[in-house]
């Protein structure tokens, strides 16, 4: 068994979301926070089994879109780093970020 571990876009979820349970899959969805943009994301734990990783994927690939996300740039100011809000850069974000774990064991009690 493989735990599906997916990072994905706020915007995203409910269609992620519903693609996989219409295709039987069960999911649980976690709101989370990236480390860089300190903006709100889902993650996603789908456990399956490993001939059906590929299937999970093309879910997501197909409904988890790459956006561009304005922020602003990093500077160096007197040794400190700190954002500057008048300049702006453009960061990609997403479709899905997708990390396939090894299961040892899966219990339901
Ligand atoms: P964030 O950490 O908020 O990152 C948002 C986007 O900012 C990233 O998109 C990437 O394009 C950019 N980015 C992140 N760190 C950067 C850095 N140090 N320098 C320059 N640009 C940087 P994605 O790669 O699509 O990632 C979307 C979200 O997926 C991330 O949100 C984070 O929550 C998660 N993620 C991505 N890679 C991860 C990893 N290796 N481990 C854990 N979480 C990860």
């Amino acid at each position: 068994m493989k735990m599906i571990i997916a990072i994905i876009q706020a915007d995203d979820t409910h269609d992620a979301i519903n693609a996989l349970t219409k295709a039987n899959f069960r999911v649980t969805k976690l709101a989370t926070t990236g480390g860089f943009l300190k903006a709100g994301n889902t993650t996603l734990l789908i456990g399956v089994e490993e001939n059906q990783v590929d299937q999970v994927v093309g879910i997501l690939n197909k409904e988890c879109k790459q956006r561009v996300e304005k922020v602003p740039m990093l500077v160096d100011a007197n040794g400190l780093t700190m954002w500057n809000p008048t300049e702006m850069i453009d960061v990609p974000v997403g479709g899905a970020t997708i990390f396939v774990i090894d299961v040892e064991l899966c219990l339901k009690l």
